[in-house]
C-alpha cells in the first residue's frame, strides 16, 4: 500500500485544502461563518471525490443528520484503495474567517484504516502539546508550573521566556492564572487550537507550548500534523456537562485516560495539508489580485517526515472554465 498512498495522496491533499481555502476566503470579514464553512465543505467535498482512495471521514462536520456533507461515516475518494480514515476541518476558525481574524485554515489529515480516534460523546480535550526539542518533557497530569519548569529545561530557557498559545475562553481562568504565577507570557486566540498546536511545534513562530481545553476533534488533527512535525501531544477526555457525564458513567469512558499523538492517531503513515484562509503566522492566508488568487499551504507525511510549502497562484478564470467550483466568488459551487 505505501507506494500508492505515498505517490497519489500526499500532494494531492493541497489541492483539497487549497480549494477550500479560496472559496471559504471570499466570506473574509463578512460576518457570515456558516457561509464561510459551506463554501469550504462543499470545495473540499468536490476535490476530495476525486482523489484516489477509499476514505471514510472519522473527523468531520458532525453526525449524519445534521451535516448533510463530510459528515462522520462518509465514504469519500473514487473508492480504490488505499484504505483511508479521514479527518477533515474545512474552516478551522470559521468565526475568525467571519471576522477577518488571523490564522483561520482549511485542514486534511489522512491515515491508514481504522487508526483515528474518535470520540463522539465527549466534545473537549485538555491539551499540551510542544515541539520537538520538549518532547519526552511534559506530563498532563502535572501542574501547569510544573510542565512550564521542565519544557524551560528542555530547551535551555527561563520560564519566563516561554510563551504559551492558548484559547481566549472563561474555563481556563484557572489555567491562566498558574501560568502568569509561573512568569510565562500567554498569547490568546480566539479559536483555532489546531493553528495553535501546530504553532507550538513549529520553528519561528514564537510560540513553546499550546496549553488548554479545546475541540476533541481538533486534537485529533493536531496529533496527526505532531505526528508529522515531530514534538509530544497529550490529551485528555474533559467533559462539559451532565449529558456527558451521563454518558461517560453509562459507557465506563475513562476520563482520566491521558492520550498521547499515538492513541490519537496510531497509523504511521500520516498525511495532512493545512491552507491559510486568513493571514498568521503560520501561514499566509488566501490573497486576491487581478491575476487571480494565491494560496500558501504545508503538506507533510509522518512516514519521511518532509514538510513542504506549497505557494500557489491560481488564475481563477482558466480554474473557473474547468471547475464546478465558482472560483471567481460569482456564486455556489455546483453541488
Ligand atoms: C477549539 C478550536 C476551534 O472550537 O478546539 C474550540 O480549535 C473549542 O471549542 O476553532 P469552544 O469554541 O466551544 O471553546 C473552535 O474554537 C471552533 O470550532
Amino acid at each position: 500500500m505505501s507506494e500508492t498512498i505515498d505517490r497519489n495522496l500526499a500532494l494531492e491533499l493541497a489541492r483539497v485544502t487549497e480549494a477550500a481555502a479560496l472559496t471559504s476566503a471570499r466570506w473574509m470579514g463578512r460576518g457570515d461563518k456558516e457561509a464561510a464553512d459551506q463554501a469550504a465543505v462543499d470545495a473540499m467535498r468536490l476535490v476530495l471525490g476525486s482523489v484516489g482512495m477509499d476514505g471514510i471521514v472519522v473527523i468531520g462536520e458532525g453526525a449524519k443528520d445534521e451535516a448533510p456533507m463530510l459528515y462522520i461515516g462518509e465514504r469519500v475518494g473514487i473508492g480504490t484503495d488505499p484504505k483511508v480514515d479521514i479527518a477533515v476541518d474545512p474552516v478551522e476558525g470559521t468565526r475568525l474567517v467571519a471576522m477577518g481574524m488571523p490564522n483561520a485554515i482549511s485542514v486534511v489529515a489522512l491515515a491508514d484504516r481504522g487508526t483515528m480516534f474518535s470520540c463522539e460523546d465527549i466534545a473537549y480535550m485538555e491539551k499540551i502539546a510542544v515541539g520537538s526539542e520538549a518532547a519526552g518533557s511534559i506530563d498532563l497530569s502535572a501542574s501547569p508550573t510544573e510542565n512550564l519548569t521542565r519544557i524551560a529545561a528542555a530547551k535551555e530557557m527561563k520560564v519566563q521566556d516561554l510563551t504559551v498559545v492558548a484559547l481566549d475562553r472563561p474555563r481556563h481562568e484557572e489555567l491562566v492564572r498558574e501560568i502568569r504565577a509561573a512568569g510565562a507570557r500567554i498569547k490568546f486566540i480566539p479559536d483555532g487550537d489546531v493553528a495553535g498546536a501546530m504553532m507550538a511545534t513549529m520553528p519561528g513562530t514564537g510560540i513553546d507550548v499550546l496549553m488548554g481545553i479545546g475541540g476533541a476533534p481538533e486534537a485529533v488533527i493536531a496529533a496527526a500534523a505532531l505526528s508529522c512535525l515531530g514534538g509530544e501531544i497529550q490529551t485528555r477526555l474533559w467533559v462539559r456537562n451532565e449529558t456527558e457525564a451521563k454518558a461517560v458513567r453509562e459507557k465506563s469512558i475513562d476520563t482520566s485516560r491521558i492520550f498521547t499523538g499515538k492513541d490519537l492517531v496510531s497509523g504511521n503513515n500520516v498525511f495532512f495539508s493545512a491552507t491559510g484562509i486568513t493571514d498568521g503566522e503560520l501561514l499566509q492566508g488566501v490573497h486576491f489580485s487581478k491575476e487571480g488568487a494565491t494560496t500558501q499551504t504545508v503538506v507533510m507525511r509522518s512516514r519521511s517526515g518532509t514538510v513542504r510549502r506549497i505557494d500557489a497562484r491560481h488564475s481563477l478564470t482558466k480554474l473557473n472554465a474547468i471547475s464546478a467550483i465558482r472560483y471567481d466568488g460569482s456564486g455556489d459551487t455546483v453541488r
